[in-house]
């Protein structure tokens, strides 16, 4: 199997850090592009989105958006399973894939407007719109961090995945004062393996 990837992006790296989790890292290469130009021109092979992840399986099937992947790589395992079966739990941990997304996807539309326009085409409005969702959901998530404890699942992984971009992209946000408990349970899950294996450089 090969996967398509940017170093960055939090829903490669979702898949990224699953794989490693589940021990079927060795049976996956990584493709990671080395620029965003050579992804534009590469991915729509993979996805008529254009977009990172992809994942192309062994007998040329190709499967695209983290969701879509992870929820196939935990097929391929006998542990402990990240999209729990048990409704009572299959729902909270998709509710929680599904607000790290978020947080992930504001992020991007946040970074774009900040980061790829000319300096008199950023609108600062629009960038504390999408902050702004994140904040909240920053909040919600600290007022229930308990849910966060526990087996690791893909809530708490791709909320994991989420918060390292935010961190990447506006390393000034200070939500670690705000949400102590996120940051301390933030700091404790950064250092498995897996998120070690998969951290990218911060800007300077
Ligand atoms: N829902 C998708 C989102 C994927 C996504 O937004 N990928 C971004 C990188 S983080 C991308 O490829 N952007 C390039 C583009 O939009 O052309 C998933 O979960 O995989």
């Amino acid at each position: 199997m090969k996967l398509y990837a940017r170093p960055a992006s939090p829903f490669a790296r979702k898949v990224r850090v699953m794989m490693r989790e589940i021990g079927v890292a060795d049976q996956i290469e990584e493709v990671i592009f080395g620029s965003p130009e050579e992804m534009a021109e590469e991915m729509p092979k993979y996805n008529p989105l254009g977009k990172i992840p992809a994942l192309t399986l062994d007998n040329g099937d190709v499967l695209y958006d983290s969701k879509v992947i992870c929820e196939y790589l935990d097929s391929l395992h006998d542990g402990d399973k990240f999209f729990p079966a048990d409704p009572a739990k299959r729902w909270p941990v998709l509710l929680q894939q599904g607000l790290a997304d978020g947080i992930g996807e504001a992020v991007i539309v946040a970074s774009m407007n900040k980061y790829m326009r000319p300096d008199e085409f950023v609108y600062e409005p629009a960038i504390e719109f999408q902050l702004e969702k994140v904040e909240r959901s920053l909040a919600d998530i600290e007022g229930r961090i308990e849910e966060l404890q526990g087996p690791l699942t893909i809530g708490p992984l791709s909320t994991a995945c989420a918060i390292g971009y935010l961190n990447f992209r506006f390393p000034d946000f200070g939500w670690r004062d705000r949400h102590p408990n996120l940051a301390a349970w933030f700091a404790e899950i950064s250092e498995r393996p897996s998120m070690k294996d998969t951290q990218f450089e911060m800007p300077s």
